[in-house]
């Protein structure tokens, strides 16, 4: 798909405040701090759309993007770090994971993995959680710019082997832009 506009549309912090159900919604889960918000901001090419930081925990509500008027881009709080308040924790994941079991208009989940960790637990929990609701899903394998090449090589073998299900895998810098256009040639199935 090719993006022409891109807009900010809502922040959601409870179920209840979700909008319309009226377009495909493409959303984006993983780890804090592995690079939701900079991808989203990359894919687009819109610089500070969506809020990043070096600091995880950035991302705390359900951020709705309007995308070409036909579909939205959903950033989501991040799950997995142990730095952030248990109560807080407890929060988001009520939100993330009613969000992805009841939302019937996502289209499709992309599933960020650091590729210098491409076997978490947590990523494998969310992959489990993803295949219980019959959600499709495909991966991304962000900050690639931080591997060695003999490294690229064992993320995307070790990642294979366990995710049998995932309609794609990207390797992703938002550094060097690799796998922007790839990524963006995959979303375009799921736009509606
Ligand atoms: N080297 C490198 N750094 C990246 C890349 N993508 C993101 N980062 C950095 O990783 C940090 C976290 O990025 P965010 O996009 O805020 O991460 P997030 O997943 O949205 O984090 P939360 O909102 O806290 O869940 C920032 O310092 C980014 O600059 C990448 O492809 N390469
Ligand atoms: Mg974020």
């Amino acid at each position: 798909m090719k993006i022409h506009t891109a807009t900010f549309h809502k922040s959601v912090s409870a179920l209840q405040g979700l909008p319309e159900s009226s377009m495909p919604e493409i959303v984006f889960v993983g780890r804090s701090n592995v690079g939701k918000s900079t991808l989203l901001n990359t894919l687009t090419g819109r610089k500070a759309l969506a809020r990043t930081s070096s600091t995880p925990g950035k991302t705390r509500l359900i951020n709705y993007f309007l995308i070409n008027d036909c579909c939205y881009f959903v950033d989501l709080p991040g799950y997995g770090y142990a730095k952030v308040a248990k109560g807080e924790r407890r929060e988001w994941g009520h939100l993330l994971g009613g969000y992805i079991s009841t939302r019937q208009s996502i289209s499709l989940v992309v599933v960020l993995i650091d590729s210098r960790h491409p076997a978490l637990d947590a990523d494998r929990q969310m992959m489990d959680f993803l295949d219980h609701y019959h959600r499709p899903y495909g991966i991304v394998l962000t900050k690639y710019d931080k591997l060695k090449q003999k490294d690229k090589v064992r993320a995307r073998r070790e990642l294979k082997s366990i995710v049998p299900k995932t309609r794609f895998i990207v390797n992703y810098s938002a550094l060097s832009g690799e796998g922007t256009a790839e990524l963006l040639e995959n979303l375009e199935h799921y736009t509606g």
